[in-house]
């Protein structure tokens, strides 16, 4: 029996995140843990905001905020749109957290101690009138090669070439815009990739069932050769480094932050209280796996823990931190850290053939999203379209032809046929004094015949293509598979026109339609991990706790659950039909600003 630890890619503090980034990370994630839960498999889902790095502060800065202030406001933000879009973590922490700093630099310390981190002085832009070094980016100035004026220190936005900041001409702070820079030394640690190389190829080996994705990015760094890695800054903003002389530095933001994985478990296991250092298991102690006191136990997930199967999931560019660098991060560490038994890696979402871009306003944000269609729109159609195996293409004709025939056609006119005809001829008084609501009566009557018995069979069959698709973490067959589920429910009905049948054989129409009521009930709850909340919405419809009858796809895919004499509702239309003049108005407002 394992069980099933989750991550998914921190998001940046600063700034609302867009649609593209949710379907990259969070989102899968979240459909494969609701998935395993519904399966009854014990799940850690954790995430978390990554908080540090000159990013936060510079937007800090923008905002006139201090730095700690703006981090509490906008990981507060983040988390309630997350809340809103149905994300279910077990635990959404703070990499600025004690828990993480504790534990990056224990990490540090045993790197340091096993002689896999050297000291080396660089060269690096210093800005007087800032009063600070300057990471790359944060130099502009005009490329030397194509004469763009706005061109970065790391990339130029003109001709797409790789820069140095020395590459600049006028080179200028992208904070003050001061042109009083000036070349200083400054010390700085690294780690030494290049000795854990060999380590982490054996250990990517091991591994042939990753997705290509994720082994193809890993192999590539690999094959290029592993240079040792700067994991300091010289910044205010981080992680302390504890080590003379490098006072006044702090850990590079992506050396902390995947440790913020294993530190937003303690922040989850410590609910609040302070972190002891004293908690951090000390070298070569296995924890007892079975978690003892059944306490929250984060050491339990991460420490020795031989039953754990980690997946970890995130957008393409994240994979060689993940593949690579985390990896020999905690190999090196020799201790028996958890590493990630499966990384799902997701290429790019576009917008409309381009790129979203938070300062062109070009695309949907979650913020913005939300307002305009509720989550489980969002939800299955990003899913619907996650860009799996290539990258893939979000347009609105494309959102309103999913949601129009996957939702509102498939899905919705079921449920909302069979409980509407239901309630009209079996009990359906149209709710007590002051609801409105059309309540009906499951009918009882009639026997299963030749049809039903299929109808089963190709239900459970179903199922178990559904569930293999999301065991092995393939969304878009997953989602194939349900629509293929969905779908045996109307030409079911269609088939079996209980419509006609009442006039004809009431008792058979009766059987009918009970059956089609447990397809509700067996289709809600199926497609949960995708939209929990409509699901939740027809659980309370039909009056069925959403545990009920859950634990395996045996169970859910059973017709037979709910029997005669229950009453339900007829819940209001599940999903709205959108139509094309909504789609011309959308595309419109989401265009950008360049257009
Ligand atoms: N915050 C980059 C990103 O949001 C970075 C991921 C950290 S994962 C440990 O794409
Ligand atoms: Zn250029």
């Amino acid at each position: 029996m394992s069980r099933y630890l989750i991550t998914s890619a921190l998001p940046y503090v600063n700034g609302v995140k867009h649609v593209g980034n949710l379907v990259g990370s969070m989102l899968p994630a979240d459909v494969y843990a609701r998935f395993l839960r519904m399966e009854g498999e014990e799940v850690l889902y954790i995430c978390a905001t990554d908080e540090h790095g000159t990013p936060a502060e510079v937007s800090a800065m923008e905002a006139g905020m201090d730095v700690r202030e703006y981090c509490d406001m906008m990981h507060e933000r983040q988390k309630d749109i997350y809340e809103r879009f149905g994300l279910s973590f077990d635990y959404f922490g703070r990499s600025s957290s004690r828990e993480n700093a504790l534990l990056t630099q224990h990490i540090y310390r045993k790197l340091n101690e096993n002689g896999f981190i050297e000291e080396r002085t660089i060269r690096q832009i210093y800005s007087l009138d800032d009063g600070r070094f300057l990471p790359d980016r944060y130099v502009i100035g005009t490329c030397s090669k194509c004469g763009y004026t706005a061109a970065r220190g790391d990339q130029c936005d003109g001709c797409a070439s790789l820069l140095d900041p020395e590459d600049l001409i006028e080179p200028r702070s992208a904070i003050s815009r001061s042109t009083n820079l000036e070349m200083r030394e400054s010390k700085h640690l690294f780690i030494r990739l290049d000795l854990l190389a060999s380590e982490i190829e054996k250990w990517v080996d091991s591994h042939s069932d990753w997705p290509r994705l994720t082994v193809g990015v890993a192999k590539k760094w690999l094959t290029e050769g592993l240079k040792p890695r700067c994991i300091t800054r010289d910044l205010s903003w981080g992680i302390p480094v504890p080590r003379e002389g490098f006072e006044g530095k702090v850990f590079y933001v992506w050396f902390d932050a995947p440790i913020e994985y294993i530190g937003a478990t303690w922040e989850w296991a410590n609910a609040g209280r302070e972190p002891d250092e004293a908690g951090i298991p000390s070298d070569g102690s296995t924890h007892d796996a079975s978690g003892g006191s059944g306490e929250r136990d984060w050491k339990s997930w991460w420490f020795g823990a031989s039953d754990v199967y980690y997946v970890q999931f995130l957008a393409k560019d994240n994979l060689p931190f993940h593949t690579v660098i985390f990896p020999a991060m905690l190999l090196g560490t020799r201790e028996p850290w958890t590493v990630a038994s499966y990384i799902k890696g997701f290429n790019w979402l576009t917008y409309h053939g381009g790129k979203f871009s938070t300062s062109q306003k070009r695309g949907v944000f979650t913020d913005r999203a939300l307002e305009i269609f509720p989550a489980d729109y969002w939800r299955y159609f990003l899913m619907a379209i996650a860009p799996e195996s290539d990258d893939s293409d979000f347009t609105w004709p494309m959102f309103a032809t999913i949601v129009n025939k996957d939702l509102a056609g498939n899905f919705g006119n079921f449920v909302n046929r069979t409980l509407k005809l239901t309630a009209s001829r079996f009990g359906g008084a149209s709710g007590d004094s002051g609801t409105p609501a059309l309540t009906g009566v499951i009918p009882a009557g009639g026997q299963w015949g030749a049809r039903e018995e299929r109808l089963q069979a190709d239900v459970k069959e179903a199922l178990e293509e559904y569930r293999k698709c999301l065991r092995q973490i393939e969304f878009r067959k997953g989602v194939l598979a349900l629509k293929k589920l969905w779908s045996l429910g109307n030409l079911y009905i269609d088939e079996r026109a209980p419509w006609n049948l009442l006039k004809t054989d009431k008792d058979e129409a009766a059987m009918v339609l009970r059956t089609c009521i447990n397809l509700v009930r067996t289709f809600a709850l199926a497609s949960s991990p995708f939209i929990p909340f409509t699901a939740e919405k027809v659980a309370q419809a039909l009056r069925f706790s959403p545990e009920e009858g859950t634990g395996s796809m045996a169970e859910i895919g059973d017709l037979r659950v709910l029997g005669p004499g229950r009453t339900f509702e007829v819940p209001p239309v599940l999903f709205k039909r959108i139509e094309e003049a909504e789609i011309e108005k959308l595309t419109m407002e989401f265009a950008g600003e360049n257009v």
